[in-house]
């Protein structure tokens, strides 16, 4: 019989309103479900164990409406909240949908396109300071160029580092506890979109005025998509302090942004990111960006959410198990994992580096060592198969 893994509260999983919400529609075709309007999401989302929802601004509100029926939508959300005991984990803007958005938004040629991107932050900002969301998340996707010769890339960046302080300084002027999470992604829906990868997004973020309330949200997808390791990725804005929020999903290399069920795909890649996320104390939320096939009616979004928290949960298990086999414990160390950790020289001293100059190695002994990696990973791949 099939293993029972039940979510807790304290996993922290949450979803955001648009991937339960993904009615299908592709570049080539037309939606293919029924709407499933957000109080049944909610209830069907706290069904399932989860912990969290995110939203953009233009999925809770219809965009355009009067202020009175925005409220309203606003006021049905948080009524459902306290009844379905979900929290608003991340909020984030849509600034790419709308035509107005067609060249980008913080960095569209038209500066009075870029002020109203602002503006339709900040509005959202304060609707999610309302519902008490920590995270707020900026997925630039229309921030890019198909031509080299449409921006300078030095203007768009500094245009892009301009908005995200002022409104870093609009968060911090209203006194909300709110952190930002820049969204990487090398491309789709632009030819190519700035900051590419988790690795442009840090160095992006330490030229920032308000750099310390700024880290990352990086998403499975996004780094698979050109090839990346997501997996190394993650790790460096954990080193960083940046990692304040994830998109998990699953994605093959090279192919268009798949957006596909957590774990669906890349097993062995999974099982290392999620002991990676256990075993580091990352303590964010763990929010699935993700869709069903595009093959399924609304019985099939829920196999495909329930399918997101059964595979985490799971590699948390296998994840848990390889660490505790003796057997690995000794392949580890043959290997010398924790000998990484111990510092190599220290800091600088013309002592050391006298001391360093003085010494002398035995070079041919050294280039002679077996690592043993084939041994550690076949065990990690023995417990990924259940085989251990
Ligand atoms: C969009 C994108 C996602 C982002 C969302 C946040 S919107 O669906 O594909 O990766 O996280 O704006
Ligand atoms: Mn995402
Ligand atoms: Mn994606």
């Amino acid at each position: 019989m099939a293993k029972d893994f039940t979510p807790r509260p304290e996993d922290r999983f949450s979803f955001g309103l648009w991937t339960v919400g993904n009615r299908g529609r592709d570049p080539f075709g037309d939606a293919v479900r029924r709407t499933i309007e957000v109080p049944e999401m909610l209830k069907g989302l706290a069904d399932i164990g989860v912990y969290g929802v995110s939203f953009h601004d233009d999925d809770l509100m219809t965009f355009g409406a009067s202020e009175s029926v925005r409220r309203g939508e606003v006021e049905l959300f948080k009524k459902t909240l306290d009844e379905t005991g979900l929290v608003c984990t991340m909020a984030t803007t849509n600034l790419f949908f709308h035509p107005i958005f067609k060249d980008g938004a913080f960095t569209s040629n038209d500066r009075d396109v870029r002020r109203y991107a602002i503006q339709k932050v900040m509005r959202n900002i304060d609707v999610a300071a309302e519902l008490g969301a920590p995270t707020y998340v900026f997925w630039g996707g229309r921030e890019g160029v198909e031509s080299a010769a449409a921006k300078d890339t030095r203007d768009a960046l500094a245009r892009y580092a301009e908005a995200i302080d002022f409104l870093a300084g609009y968060v911090k002027d209203k006194g909300y506890s709110m952190r930002f999470a820049l969204e990487p992604k090398p491309n789709e829906p632009r030819g190519d979109i700035f900051l590419p990868t988790v690795g442009h997004a840090l160095a992006f973020i330490e030229k920032l005025e308000h750099r310390e309330m700024v880290g990352v949200n990086p998403e499975v997808a996004h780094e698979t998509m050109s090839g990346l390791s997501f997996y190394q990725g993650v790790a460096q804005a954990i080193w960083q302090d940046k990692l304040f929020h994830i998109d998990l999903n699953d994605q093959r290399p090279g192919r268009f942004d798949q957006d596909f069920r957590f774990g669906s795909e890349g097993l062995k890649d999974h099982f290392f990111l999620v002991r990676l996320l256990e075993n580091s104390g990352y303590s964010g939320v763990k929010h699935f960006d993700a869709h069903a096939y595009r093959t399924e009616d609304v019985d099939g979004v829920w196999d495909f959410a329930r399918g997101c928290i059964r595979n985490y949960l799971a590699f948390a298990e296998k994840a848990r198990e390889f660490d505790a086999d003796p057997r690995v414990a000794a392949a580890m160390s043959y290997t010398g994992v924790a000998d990484l950790a111990e510092p190599t020289i220290g800091s600088f001293s013309k002592e050391a580096a006298a001391g360093l100059l003085a010494e002398s190695f035995d070079v041919e002994a050294l280039a002679q060592r077996g690592y043993g990696i084939e041994a550690l990973d076949q065990l990690a791949v023995d417990h990924i198969l259940g085989i251990a």
